[in-house]
């Protein structure tokens, strides 16, 4: 078990002047070595000898994902190449993707992070560990995998896809900690479901979800249909893959972040300005102890918020909220900013409807339009198409009252709860898209 108490669970003060150390170093390190770095300081005239602890963070410039793009493929290593072991790089929807790089420290390093991460959410050296994230380029399958050898579990390196087998595994090996991508681990429970088995008389305890936003609600659907603890992950990889911080299975009450190695802050994603603790906002990372691939103030688009109290399973860390969107994937209808998981939240209030479920922006005229195209559970479809069979009146799907209701009530809550009115349109089970990896719930037709 890898529970890290000097670092997990260190007196806040003793924790900020290690920060403060590590930042020093930090900021000369990449002065020196990035000159990407040097030009970015010396544009606001900043020089590391200013840089005295963690007080002066805020005078630092900040980075985002264009720089990474603008440098690609490597030109923010601060290692030459003969130092990096490892390349990942994100996907990139748009154009090039973005390239990190690892030295071999970097790797440990990560393997540590992750392996605390997977051991708070309850994985220890007993545990057999599927690791279904995708393995490749992207962090999520490497990370997990590293992480759970570390701990001296057995490790299942499935990677993603491949449902049934996933299945066939989890039931022959006693697989009892799974993971992978939220959506997936739904999607696994829809094929059991499909071939008749029994998942909640498996072994498997925990999963270990992240990679992609998710709900509280989506959290507990989770954990009903498997009979699991599911506990949320996360990291990106520009600042090193999953093990950025991860919920205790004690508390589940928000993710502990890896401090000793990732500096936090909180900004107003339109103004930049620091936040105080507590307020919601974007967060900003600053790596403090990678070699090859170090970010200074990387804003990562995620929106959160902070606490610093003590959690009751003994860490200090401070916790991150589960994040409650992106600032490039909040939608704006009508001036109201709207995060798809607040709409999955509202949706998942309704134990008839699925946490599958596509959210269709468009515009009519100079209004924007807002449609949630969602499934409705296997038991109320069964309900409703036994409903239409037997009566002569009612013809079509939308027609039948129990789904008028339903539709009304979704549109309710989504109004009182957010602030907007929507279109509701119920499709049948298994008509939405699976994902195997990240899901995405959004198509916006305003772009195309
Ligand atoms: O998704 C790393 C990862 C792998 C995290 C496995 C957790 C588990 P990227 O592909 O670079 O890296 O995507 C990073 O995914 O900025 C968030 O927007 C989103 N994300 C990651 N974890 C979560 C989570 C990996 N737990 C981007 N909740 C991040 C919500 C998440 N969003």
């Amino acid at each position: 078990m890898i529970f890290d108490r000097e670092h997990e669970c260190m007196n806040r003060e003793d924790l900020r002047q290690l920060q403060s150390e590590r930042l020093k170093a930090l900021v000369k390190r990449v002065y020196d070595r990035v000159p990407f770095y040097r030009d970015l300081f010396d544009k606001v005239a900043i020089g590391p000898e200013q840089i005295r602890g963690v007080e002066d963070l805020a005078r630092l410039p900040m980075t985002r994902k264009y720089n990474l793009r603008d440098q690609y493929p490597f030109g923010l290593f601060a290692t030459p190449m003969k130092e990096v072991v490892r390349i990942h790089a994100s996907s990139g929807t748009t154009g090039k993707p973005t390239t990190v790089g690892y030295t071999r420290n970097d790797v440990a390093m990560w393997a540590n992070a992750c392996a605390r991460a997977l051991a708070c959410a309850g994985t220890t050296e007993d545990d057999i560990v599927q690791v279904a994230y995708g393995y490749g380029l992207f962090t999520g399958g490497l990370g997990a995998h590293y992480a759970a050898e570390l701990i001296g579990a057995s490790v299942i390196p499935i990677s993603g896809s491949n449902t049934q087998r996933q299945l066939m595994l989890m039931q022959d090996f006693g697989t009892t900690v799974l993971c992978c991508t939220p959506s997936f681990a739904l999607y696994v429970w829809d094929v059991a479901q499909q071939l008749k088995l029994d998942v909640t008389r498996f072994p498997l305890r925990v999963g270990v979800f992240g990679a992609e936003p998710w709900s509280e609600a989506m959290r507990r659907d989770i954990e009903r249909k498997w009979n699991i603890k599911a506990c949320d992950i996360y990291g990106l990889s520009e600042i090193i893959g999953p093990g950025v911080s991860c919920e205790c299975v004690e508390a589940q009450d928000g993710l502990h972040l890896n401090e000793d190695h990732f500096l936090p802050e909180i900004i107003d994603p339109d103004t930049a300005e620091v936040l105080p603790e507590g307020e919601w906002g974007e967060l900003v990372i600053t790596t403090l102890t990678k070699e090859a691939f170090p970010l200074i103030r990387y804003r990562t688009g995620d929106i959160t918020r902070l606490n610093s109290e003590p959690c009751v399973c003994g860490r200090t860390n401070t916790r991150m909220d589960r994040i409650a969107g992106r600032t490039d994937d909040m939608l704006i209808i009508r001036g109201v900013n709207v995060f798809p998981s607040q709409v999955e939240s509202v949706l998942l209030m309704s134990p008839r409807v699925e946490p599958h479920y596509r959210l269709v922006v468009s515009r009519k005229g100079a209004l924007d339009n807002l449609e949630i195209q969602v499934e409705i559970s296997p038991g109320l479809y069964k309900e409703v198409s036994e409903g239409i069979l037997s009566t002569d009146d009612v013809t079509t799907f939308t027609e039948h009252e129990t789904l008028v209701g339903l539709k009304q009530s979704i549109q309710k809550n989504v109004k009182d709860i957010i602030g907007i009115n929507v279109g509701v349109v119920f499709k049948e089970p298994g008509a939405i898209e699976r994902s195997e990896g990240k899901t995405q719930h959004v198509i916006d037709l305003r772009k195309e």
